[in-house]
């Protein structure tokens, strides 16, 4: 393991006997990523498999073949062992499935949908081979009457629309209570028309393309279904026509809905888009049930100067993280993963530590 200092309890029984943890890798971890954040979520499974002393069978996206392949070269010039990481590329159906099925590979870190996941535990559970699932997520974002709304309106906008809105931690539910709505819902609606649509490389660029022409049409059908079901499109909802090497190219506007009813698919299912909803509230504890009310639990957001309410809040919200006045602060020192749909297991630091070794517990007795 190249991990050097590790913290583990060791307890006493009594004068003679003592207790304390060892850790042996696990084996051949399989590491399985989606396309959204290629680089950062193959190497945020990779490091601390390989840092505790497991090597890794890896199977990227069928659709970011290139970025793990580029990885390659630079584990190769950092000098990383012949066999520790081995990547295959191949379909989830094909390459993927044979991984989770493999007899010798006794642990899988999977990240991508909750459909997928289940279908990876189907068939890992029974092998009982320890298993991480990061899934899908469909997470609320509150804004309460005292938040700093500039602050929210400005942080609002990346959350919802950054990556395109294809980041499993965007807040694509914002719920906004009702003494700030309509000023809130003025500011954001600005700033989002103003958000330039794009060749991905002009730094002045906010939304790029989304990934495939399969996936526009699956995020498109749920601004049919909104229209069908009378919400209001307050922004975008369009496909806009680029001219030149961009024209025909799978762009969205970054889409705003409002009047969307709770139970709608579009307020329940995972869009993984630029769209988003505004919801107005009253009270907080309404804003809580509407926020736990999906099937999803992978993090949330919450704007608020109080420090009651933040922690009052944050307390009842059903997710993995919440963010309090700011979004996707990532620190990887602490735990990350999420609950109900939204998948099992944390990852990240002890998270990691737990997850990618065996402990041992040693009870030994001096005679
Ligand atoms: O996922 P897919 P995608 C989620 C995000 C969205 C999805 C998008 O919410 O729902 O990922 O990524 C392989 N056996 N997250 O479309 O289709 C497939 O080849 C084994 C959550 O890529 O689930 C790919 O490598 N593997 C996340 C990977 O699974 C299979 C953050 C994911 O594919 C397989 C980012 C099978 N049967 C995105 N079928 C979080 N929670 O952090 C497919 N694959």
């Amino acid at each position: 393991s190249a991990i050097l200092h590790q913290t583990d309890p060791s307890t006493r029984l009594d004068a003679q006997t003592l207790n304390y943890i060892s850790r042996d890798p696990v084996g051949v971890a399989g590491l399985i990523s989606p396309w959204n954040l290629p680089l950062y979520l193959m190497t945020w499974k990779i490091a601390p498999a390989i840092a505790y002393g497991n090597t890794c069978v890896a199977k990227p996206s069928e659709l970011t073949s290139l970025t793990a392949s580029m990885l390659c070269d630079v584990l190769n010039e950092a000098g990383i062992p012949k066999g520790v990481v081995n990547m295959v590329f191949g379909t989830g159906a094909n390459a993927g499935a044979a991984l989770v099925a493999h007899k010798d590979v006794p642990l899988i870190s999977f990240t991508g949908g909750t459909v997928t996941g289940r279908a990876v535990a189907t068939v890992a559970a029974p092998m009982f081979k320890k298993l991480s699932l990061e899934l899908g997520g469909k997470n609320p974002n509150l804004i309460f009457d005292d938040a700093q709304l500039d602050q929210a309106v400005e942080t609002t906008v990346r959350s919802s629309f950054l990556n395109q809105g294809e980041i499993c931690l965007c807040g694509s539910r914002i719920y906004v209570q009702r003494g700030v709505y309509d000023k809130f819902m003025d500011t954001f609606a600005k700033k989002v028309r103003e958000l330039k649509v794009g060749d991905p490389a002009d730094p002045g660029t906010f939304v790029g393309a989304l990934v495939s022409n399969d996936h526009l049409e699956k995020v498109s059908a749920f601004l049919d279904l909104a229209r069908d079901e009378k919400a209001q499109i307050v922004v975008g909802g369009n496909r806009p026509q680029l001219k030149g090497d961009f024209a025909g190219g799978y762009f969205l506007e970054p889409t705003v809905i409002a009047d969307v009813k709770h139970h709608s698919k579009i307020q329940q299912d995972e869009i993984f888009g630029p769209v988003v909803t505004v919801t107005p509230f009253d009270t907080a504890d309404e804003a809580i049930e509407m926020a736990n009310g999906t099937r999803y639990g992978l993090s949330a957001t919450v704007w608020t100067q109080s420090l009651t309410t933040s922690h009052s809040v944050s307390e009842r919200l059903h997710a993995g993280t919440v963010w309090v006045n700011n979004w996707m602060s990532r620190d990887l020192r602490v735990p990350f993963g999420g609950v109900k749909e939204s998948g099992i297991g944390r990852e990240g630091q002890d998270g990691s530590r737990d997850f990618f070794t065996e402990s041992k517990t040693i009870c030994v007795r001096a005679l």
